[in-house]
């Protein structure tokens, strides 16, 4: 065991560090077995300390020490330092003027499977620092709030390595004996070590250049693998795209001559914001017409501009310490979503967005590693890179956004420039920014980055007739988590609307202020709100735009979410008022099921789809969304305890239905917007894709020859990736004769390109077909299977476990036993993906006794594991408590 008891960190520990690095002169000499680092540090004692005099504790992690200098010429002995298991300590070193340190160590690239640090992907040497990488690289003051200029010196062989990449500008080059060469790089940017990158192989590269708003050329540069070169352009256009828009938006200019953009294939998490020099997972760069689907492509362009936008929200302005992740992720998350929706689809972006908040951030909320925005202990940093602090705090600024209006947005994050640039700062220093920008008073407010768990408000409307107003009544409560028995009313911003019989705009009457829609401020655990000069009773359409992340609980007739989802001019909330009723219909057939009677659909829900599909629509992206039912898991969400079973065997007899009765509505739709079917991307052909599909998989249900005729040919004909991609679903999750056919015929087809393949993976592992547990197991023996690659672990046991509740939770517990099983040989390979496999355990409690009791002997196997790491005990420790 690597740590029996791994420490907890306490944000309330917060304390400066003891010493500040100005300068750090970094020289590599690269072997992908043994890399020699040596580092020279300019440092002084941070004058802003507070103990007295301190040894100097550097951390480090698996480094093979060399040698320790003071000074230059002051080689230090085994008796002026000690070497712990994770750190350098050195005793004694000048107090009171600035002192060089330089160290020598070894690193093995090869061996490290972890991916933190500086490791092999393929056969391209590169780095992932953040939270705390560095420290497998060197021994350093690895924290966000020690920040130094970096220049950085990279020595290897020229056909070995013949890409040679770090932060910043390249300063120098040249040649050396026995066929080497070295180049320096030089950041003239403060940063912590955790955006240092470097990247060494045989890379291949496109190039073009972008004006910035005052006239800079800036050179851009994407590196990849010779084979992917023709996989790049979608990449380049959305950073020039995600350049121009925080010039646009935001006032903010990028700040380097150079921006370059590496893509490798073993990756932990998304992509990496390092100055300069953004390391990203191919699957988040590359994209061809025929390798990559429409959400493909949109996701490439968000994930470009998220890493992009940390220039200014993470690099220039930087955390004080990890708790203060949010500070940087949640707005740069709330950026890339602001971006994509102006690009795309403002309704479908923000639907998309809500539906992973509600289906995933909830359930994090509910379960045993519930935390604030900001948390305030943890034992693995890692752990921590999670949907609350990414998709809540995203809410979060959303939600300051809400109620500064546009304007006083942008004055707030103004002076958050301003005030913090070149600093390593604190959310509390983000939200004092938009507060005296606005002169306002957010004290309240700040409960959001303080307290965990999703609230739920509760409304009550009355409407006096004799008097003409509505009162809306909503109380707010926010359940118990972990260590957080107790909760304060928190401030809600909560947008409404009010809708007459006929589908006209009620005007908003509160207070003597008349608006079409208005943004209730609540601040107390009740309040009531009073709208006047209502000559009707309206119908209310509240929380408009998802204005807040809460559970909403207000009775409604189907009559009355069917006259929403007609005529609610909120988008949102149209959507919501056809996924609302969808579920109720669905919760009647779950309890038909409980009971055992035979299911009874209420015929509404036919009805209402039918009225949606009669109406002619713009935007067919958002048209298609209409069409789509609840996911099983946000089902499973909104149940006391989960049946598995019911939800999938109620959700699948309304597709049916819907099939059924809507037949000849979804041929017709799926022949008009497939006939023209062209490979392009603009947004019309992007809407018919996505409509046409959606008809296709309705009707696949139906097991018709023709259909199945239709599905093949898709297949057999498709001119890009969504389609091929949409018909092959079809194909596979039915009983189609040439199901297996097509899938051979797709890996054949695609061997070469692995993100097709991790397609594939996904595909088979998410199916609804009897066998795919099996299928599963002969997948995991499959050649192209490989534990190592991130990419490849979250495509067939990622989704086996979290995309397929249905199988996962196979009553007799073997998708339990087997996620273990990967979890526990994942525990040595890569502790960060083993946590994350961990998730679809965590929640055993929401289950039957039975799954509870499986579920739970699994999590108790897990915590036996040998040598296991802080990132699954914290995990697994924290599911059992
Ligand atoms: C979020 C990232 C990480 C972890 C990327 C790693 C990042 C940390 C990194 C939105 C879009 C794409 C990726 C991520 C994400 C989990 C999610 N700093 O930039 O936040
Ligand atoms: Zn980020």
């Amino acid at each position: 065991m690597r740590d029996a008891n791994p420490q907890t960190i306490y944000l309330k520990d917060y304390a400066v560090p003891d010493y500040l690095i100005h300068h750090v002169e970094l020289n590599f000499t690269l072997d992908d077995e043994n890399t020699r680092v040596v580092s020279r540090l300019t440092m002084i004692r941070n004058p802003a300390s507070q103990t007295g005099d301190a040894a100097l504790v550097l951390a480090g992690e698996n480094l093979g020490l060399i040698s320790v200098v003071l000074n230059d010429d002051n080689e230090l002995t085994e008796q002026d330092y000690l070497q712990t298991q994770d750190s350098l300590i050195i005793h004694e070193v000048p107090q009171h003027r600035s002192f060089v340190l330089t160290i020598e160590n070894t690193i093995n690239p090869k061996a490290n499977t972890a991916l933190e640090g500086l490791y092999l992907s393929g056969s391209m040497l590169c780095t992932q620092c953040e939270a705390e990488g560095f420290r497998k690289i060197t021994y350093f003051l690895d924290r966000p709030d020690v920040m130094a200029k970096f220049t950085t010196t990279l020595v290897g062989d020229k056909d070995r390595y013949p890409v040679l990449l770090s932060n910043g500008n390249k300063i120098a080059q040249g040649e050396l004996a026995d066929n080497r060469h070295w180049v320096t790089w030089e950041d003239p940017f403060n940063k912590p070590c955790y955006l240092f990158a470097l990247v060494a192989g045989q890379l291949d590269c496109i190039e073009d250049s972008f004006i910035t708003l005052s006239g800079r050329n800036i050179s851009l540069q994407i590196f990849v693998e010779k084979h992917d070169l023709d996989k790049c352009a979608h990449a380049m256009q959305s950073l020039k795209n995600a350049m121009r828009w925080d010039e646009q938006v935001y006032g903010r200019e990028y700040d380097l001559d150079l921006y370059m953009i590496v893509a490798v294939s073993h990756f932990n998490m998304g992509a990496m914001e390092n100055k300069g020099l953004n390391v990203f997972n191919t699957k988040f760069v590359l994209a061809r017409p025929d390798t990559a689907t429409d959400s493909d492509y949109e996701r490439i362009e968000g994930v470009i501009a998220h890493e992009y936008f940390h220039n200014w929200t993470g690099n220039r302005i930087t955390c004080r310490d990890w708790f203060q992740l949010s500070l940087k992720e949640g707005f740069t998350v709330f950026r890339d979503q602001e971006f994509t929706g102006d690009r795309t689809s403002k309704a479908v972006n923000r639907i998309e967005n809500v539906n992973m908040l509600r289906t995933r951030q909830f359930a994090e909320d509910a379960g045993p590693m519930a935390h604030p925005v900001r948390p305030d202990a943890y034992m693995e940093v890692n752990n921590f890179y999670t949907l609350t602090v990414y998709e809540k705090g995203a809410e979060v600024v959303r939600m300051i956004h809400t109620l500064l209006g546009a304007e006083g947005f942008r004055k707030g994050s103004d002076l958050y420039f301003e005030r913090h640039d070149g600093q390593a700062v604190t959310c509390d220093d983000f939200v004092n920014a938009m507060e005296a920008a606005n002169a306002v008073d957010l004290s309240q407010f700040r409960r959001w980055y303080a307290q965990a768990g999703t609230p739920v408000l509760t409304v009550q409307q009355s409407y006096n007739s004799s008097a003409q107003t509505l009162a809306l009544t909503i109380n707010q409560h926010c359940p118990p988590t972990p260590g957080q028995a107790v909760k304060e009313p928190l401030h809600i911003p909560v947008t409404v609307g009010l809708i007459n019989k006929d589908g006209s705009i009620a005007p908003c009457n509160v207070q003597g202020r008349k608006t079409d829609e208005i943004v209730l401020q609540l601040t107390q655990a009740e309040q009531t709100f009073t709208f006047t000069d209502l000559k009707q009773q309206p119908v209310v359409s509240i929380l408009r735009g998802f204005s807040a992340p809460v559970k909403l609980v207000m009775e409604r007739s189907l009559e009355e979410l069917a006259f929403l989802l007609s005529y609610d001019s909120d988008t949102f909330n149209r959507w919501e008022a056809g996924q609302q009723l969808a579920g109720q219909v669905i919760a009647g057939l779950i309890a038909d099921i409980q009971s055992g009677q035979a299911m009874q659909i209420n015929p509404m829900i036919v009805t209402a789809f039918k009225q949606v599909m009669a109406q002619s629509w713009d935007d067919l992206s958002y048209f298609s969304l209409l069409l789509g039912l609840p996911s099983e898991t946000y089902l499973a969400e909104q149940m006391q305890v989960v049946d598995v079973v019911a939800i999938h065997k109620a959700r699948e007899f309304v597709v049916l239905t819907l099939a059924q009765q809507l037949q000849t509505q979804f041929k017709t739709l799926y022949l008009e917007c497939h006939k023209d079917e062209s490979g392009v991307f603009d947004a019309g052909a992007i809407g018919r894709r996505r409509i046409k599909n959606m008809c296709l998989a309705y009707l696949g249900r139906l097991e018709q020859p023709d259909i199945q005729q239709w599905s093949q040919q898709q297949f057999d004909t498709a001119k890009n990736m969504t389609d091929q991609m949409a018909a092959l679903a079809v194909v596979a999750n039915g009983t189609h004769p040439a199901k297996q056919e097509c899938l051979s015929r797709f890996y054949q087809q695609w061997q070469a390109e692995a993100l097709v393949i991790d397609k594939w993976f996904a595909l088979q592992a998410s199916s609804h077909n009897p066998d795919t547990f099996e299928t599963v197991q002969a997948l995991m023996q499959h050649p192209a299977f490989d534990l190592k690659n991130p990419n490849r672990v979250r495509a067939l046991i990622g989704a086996f476990s979290q995309a397929n509740p249905l199988h996962f939770h196979a009553a007799n517990g073997q998708g339990y036993q087997f996620l273990a099983d990967q979890i526990i040989a994942l525990n040595t390979l890569n502790p960060q993906v083993a946590s994350r496999m961990l998730s679809a355990l965590t929640s055993w409690r929401r289950y039957d006794e039975g799954r509870q009791a499986l579920m739970k002997a699994q999590l108790e196997r897990i915590m036996t594991t040998d040598a296991i790491s802080k990132d699954v005990y914290e995990v697994a420790s924290k599911s059992l408590a």
